[in-house]
């Protein structure tokens, strides 16, 4: 097996206490941290699967996302270019009612290496701290909501209309992603842009702020 998949199957089986060690061992032996990550991500799959087949459930989706935290934070340095740059400030967090936060995660490093400031409101955000966020920093340009359940796609909608109606509207773009996020449900609720990984999204903020 190679270290990769060895980090792969780790994460997957949710050994935290192993996976920053391996995750080290790959990039030692020349891995890209890229690759590590998404065979994380892959192995973040299967553990989806599984669950949704009722082969496990949710302890072990949980232990899955701890040790693949682990994985992602020796990944960090690797992955974020650490450019100190001055490209605007970003409101993150993942929608009211949805807990999952290693996507947002990765999307707000992302965002962050690229040279924003990001302001990371966690998980199960709801409309108004968003906008209280807004309010209190009255310069930022982009909004950005993660959703991983099609339940919350709800309150994804409802976030995105509210920040629509704002009389400020024109200063912001908002964003949208997450796995049940598609481009055409990002059209029918009004955001800006949508994109399908972290990689992209920190290119389209970029895009976006010009
Ligand atoms: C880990 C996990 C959990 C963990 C989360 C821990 C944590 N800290 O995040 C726990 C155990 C808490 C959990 C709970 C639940 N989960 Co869960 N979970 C997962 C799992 C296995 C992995 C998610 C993940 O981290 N993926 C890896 C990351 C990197 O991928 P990502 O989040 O998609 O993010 C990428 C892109 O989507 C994008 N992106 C993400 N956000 C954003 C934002 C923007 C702006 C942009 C541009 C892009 C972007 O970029 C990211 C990086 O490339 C998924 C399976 C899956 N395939 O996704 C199920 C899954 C999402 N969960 C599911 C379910 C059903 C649940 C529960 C309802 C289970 C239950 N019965 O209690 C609860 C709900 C809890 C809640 N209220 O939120 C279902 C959802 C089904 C559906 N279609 O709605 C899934 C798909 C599993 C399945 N196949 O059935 N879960």
């Amino acid at each position: 097996m190679s270290k990769i998949q060895e980090v792969a199957s780790a994460v997957e089986m949710g050994k935290s206490k192993i996976v920053g060690g391996l995750t080290q061992e790959a990039l030692n032996e020349g891995a890209s941290a890229v690759d590590v990550l998404n065979a994380m991500i892959d192995a973040m799959g299967v553990v989806g699967e599984k669950f949704k087949n009722n082969e496990i459930f949710v302890p072990e989706m949980l232990v899955a996302a701890r040790a693949m935290k682990k994985g992602v934070e020796v990944l960090k340095p690797h992955l974020a270019s650490g450019e100190a740059g001055k490209a605007g400030k970003v409101i993150i967090g993942t929608v009211a009612g949805d807990l999952h936060d290693i996507g947002k995660n990765l999307v707000a490093m992302m965002i962050e290496s690229a040279g924003f400031e990001v302001i990371d409101l966690g998980v199960d955000v709801p409309t108004e701290k968003f906008l209280e966020a807004l309010k209190a920093n009255p310069d930022v340009k982009i909004v950005a909501l993660s959703a991983l359940l099609t339940t919350t796609m709800p309150a994804m909608k409802a976030t995105v209309e509210a920040l629509n109606a704002l009389e400020n509207r024109g200063a912001i773009k908002v964003m949208v992603g997450g796995a049940p996020i598609t481009q055409a449900f990002a059209d029918e609720i009004g955001a800006d842009a949508y994109t399908a990984d972290a990689a992209s999204a920190a290119q389209k903020a970029k895009e976006l702020a010009a």
